[in-house]
């Protein structure tokens, strides 16, 4: 039987689908409207507070959800209730998630659709939108490297294709022949931005030939034809991994959220996709087909809203969460359950760099899910060659070189940890993190908090100054992050702790940056089991003592204490090397001072916001009356890194830590 069949503007071809389908189809795509005209009634009686309104797009989320299997990844955005409808998500779970109660999904801790659920394979935004593109890339390469033959699917609307993350995640998914969908909803508007203001392109699925990407064209009003084509289009590639980028012509009916209102939208153009509507207009034509009966639709109808207020009923009579400060501060970590293994291995004299090098070897041994990431890491072996050799040893699909997108490799490990594998990612550089800082600070950092998904992420951040080369390749930039809550922060001095720490940290299924000091790579020595052992965090080392100042440092300035030490012969100091920021070892610390009565925290960090600054007052509040002389803090002068070496040795603090020191003793 034949349904090509145009009703008012929709043009539905069913030839391939039968009645079932199209009856399912039909449930599927009247649910979220429901559900959404209930919440409009609701947001103006002031039951909700924000709504971000799908009417008119429903066609796209409910038709690529069921073109997907179930076990596949979806990563929706704010306007796409079918995702979670599709999925047979309970409606109470969603309700009491809007309501900030406990059954929803991220225990009062985020609003509106920001959540994840594993159970039903969905990862929810985060507010910057573009990043879910790049955390798609790292499930689709988990998917990839498993052979599940799945794909992923990621949404985004036009105006988040403007991000570079977008950019930088079709870069990415197409040089890795990735299998996502990227699926764009292009509905007109970004906020108050029309298309024109936004891409100067006739079609965003014109940008596919940029990536070396197949691209489609879809009308995102028709039901049929997005589940047909998305249906077909992801069974090629599952059995063909690559990206394709789908663009669904659409448009949105009604405001950016409620409060935002549509009055920068012409009329006309309202009203011509008013008569595209995807849900009136599959229910005429149904109905003319003889598909659905009149008594079929209010039986359908009126048992999904027998169902809607059922659930809103239960999610208003749940209980609001009474805070709890110990909840709140033990979801923030992935509870890690450290293992201590240490071995009796000979020990051989390496460079700080060999233990780095050691350490990843070691560990790609012993997990074979640990990907690493990194600009010129295979081949080449790193900028600084620490990884030279292992492309023979472990094969380049472990062993991955990166396009220069910081930001989608980053949300790509994201996204590896969620499709439960983990990965070490090599910055070049420390500072240019900085191209990849939302997806530390805001998407690794607080998806165990928001939704209870890890980050098993390593960031090796190549750092500090000391070595002429200027403001952006000699930044020590920790305090970026010991300041985000969900991070861990880990800064060696010695070869020994750094290959330790890292086995560690590679261990820890929270997101751990870990800092090496770059002029420590090949100027610092030691004796290290040559086998694999740990580490564990949040443990200082004292690594000289004596009674008359407590000198608490970490990285390269340990070293510059240590040189000091040794011209000042007349000074015995507890020596403390902090090891690792976050977790801070604060107990080291305490005793220490309440033994000496004096401390001087010095640092190769600016010092206005570094941790010297939090570790003083942490002294003031905790050990006050064991002070004889006011915390001394030493850092560098605030200005970036210059590049002159004589304008630099001025920067750093070593050359003023001996003075401050012997003040101090004489205070
Ligand atoms: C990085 C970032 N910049 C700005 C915003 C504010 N903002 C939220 S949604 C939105 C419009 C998004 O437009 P589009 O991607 O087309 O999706 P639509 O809302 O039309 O579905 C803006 C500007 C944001 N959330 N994140």
């Amino acid at each position: 039987m034949s349904h090509t069949s145009a009703s008012n503007n929709i043009i539905f071809n069913t030839d391939h689908l039968d009645t079932n389908i199209l009856l399912d189809l039909y449930k599927a795509i009247l649910k979220p409207r429901l559900i959404e005209e209930k919440m409009l009634v609701l947001l103006r009686q002031g039951k909700i507070s924000k709504w971000f309104s799908g009417i008119g797009q429903e066609a796209i989320a409910v038709g690529v959800t069921l073109a997907l299997n179930s076990e596949e990844y979806i990563l929706p955005m704010h306007r796409n209730l079918g995702v979670f409808t599709a999925r047979n998500i309970p409606l109470y779970r969603l309700f009491a998630q809007w309501q900030g109660k406990a059954s929803g999904f991220t225990k009062g801790r985020d609003r509106s659709f920001h959540f994840g659920t594993q159970a039903y394979k969905i990862v929810g935004m985060i507010s910057h939108l573009g990043p879910q593109l790049g955390v798609a890339d790292g499930i689709a390469l988990a998917s990839k490297l498993k052979n599940t033959n799945q794909v992923t699917a990621v949404f985004t609307g036009e105006g988040g294709t403007s991000e570079g993350d977008f950019h930088e995640a079709l870069n990415v998914a197409s040089v890795w022949q990735l299998p996502v969908l990227f699926c764009v909803e292009n509905n007109g508007y970004g906020l108050s931005t029309p298309t024109n203001e936004q891409y100067n392109c006739q079609h965003i699925a014109d940008k596919g030939i940029g990536y070396g990407m197949e691209s489609h064209i879809i009308d995102g009003n028709n039901i049929v034809e997005v589940y047909t084509k998305v249906s077909d289009i992801a069974n090629s590639v599952r059995n063909n991994p690559r990206p394709v980028l789908l663009e669904f012509k659409t448009f949105r009916m009604r405001g950016h959220e409620e409060a935002s209102g549509t009055k920068y939208v012409p009329q006309e153009l309202m009203d011509a996709w008013a008569l595209k509507d995807p849900v009136a207009n599959f229910e005429t034509f149904l109905k003319a087909k003889g598909i659905l009966t009149e008594i079929d639709e209010a039986a359908i109808k009126n048992a999904f809203l027998n169902e809607i207020n059922e659930h809103l009923n239960s999610a208003f009579a749940e209980e609001v969460i009474v805070p709890d400060e110990t909840i709140e501060l033990n979801d923030v970590y992935q509870k890690f359950e450290y293992q201590e293994i240490t071995n009796n291995s000979e020990a051989k004299e390496i460079r700080f760099i060999d233990a780095i090098s050691e350490s990843l070897k070691q560990s790609m041994a012993r997990h074979q899910d640990l990907i690493l990431m990194g600009q010129d890491i295979a081949e080449y072996g790193g900028a600084f060659k620490i990884t030279e050799g292992f492309v023979e040893q472990f094969g380049k699909e472990r062993v991955r070189n990166t396009p220069i997108c910081e930001s989608a490799i980053i949300e790509a490990a994201m996204g590896l940890s969620i499709a439960g594998m983990k990965s070490v990612v090599e910055m070049q550089f420390a500072d240019f993190v900085s191209s990849g800082f939302n997806p530390v600070v805001n998407y690794l950092s607080k998806s165990h908090y928001r939704w209870g998904q890890n980050a098993h992420v390593v960031l090796r951040m190549p750092c500090g100054g000391g070595v002429a080369a200027g403001p952006f390749h000699s930044q020590t930039n920790e305090a970026w992050f010991t300041k985000t809550p969900g991070l861990k922060v880990v800064y060696p001095a010695f070869p020994y702790d750094a290959k330790g720490l890292l086995n560690t940290a590679i261990n820890d299924p929270n997101p751990v940056l870990f800092f090496e000091h770059k002029a420590l790579y090949r100027s610092i020595r030691q004796e290290v089991p040559t086998d694999y052992y740990t580490l564990p965090f949040g443990k200082a080392s004292l690594i000289r003592e004596g009674n008359d100042v407590s000198i608490i440092s970490y990285g390269a300035a340990v070293h510059w204490v240590l040189e000091t030490l040794d011209t000042n012969a007349h000074i015995q100091a507890d020596v403390i090397d902090l090891r690792t920021l976050q977790p801070l070892d604060t107990e080291t610390i305490y005793a220490s001072v309440k033994k000496t009565g004096k401390a001087i925290i010095l640092h190769e960090d600016t010092l206005f916001g570094g941790i010297a600054s939090d570790i003083s007052a942490l002294i003031m509040e905790h050990c006050f009356e064991y002070l004889d002389a006011p915390v001394k803090r030493v850092g560098s002068i605030e200005t970036p890194v210059p590049f002159a070496a004589q304008l630099e040795a001025q920067y750093l603090p070593k050359n003023r830590f001996d003075m401050a020191l012997n003040e101090l003793i004489k205070y």
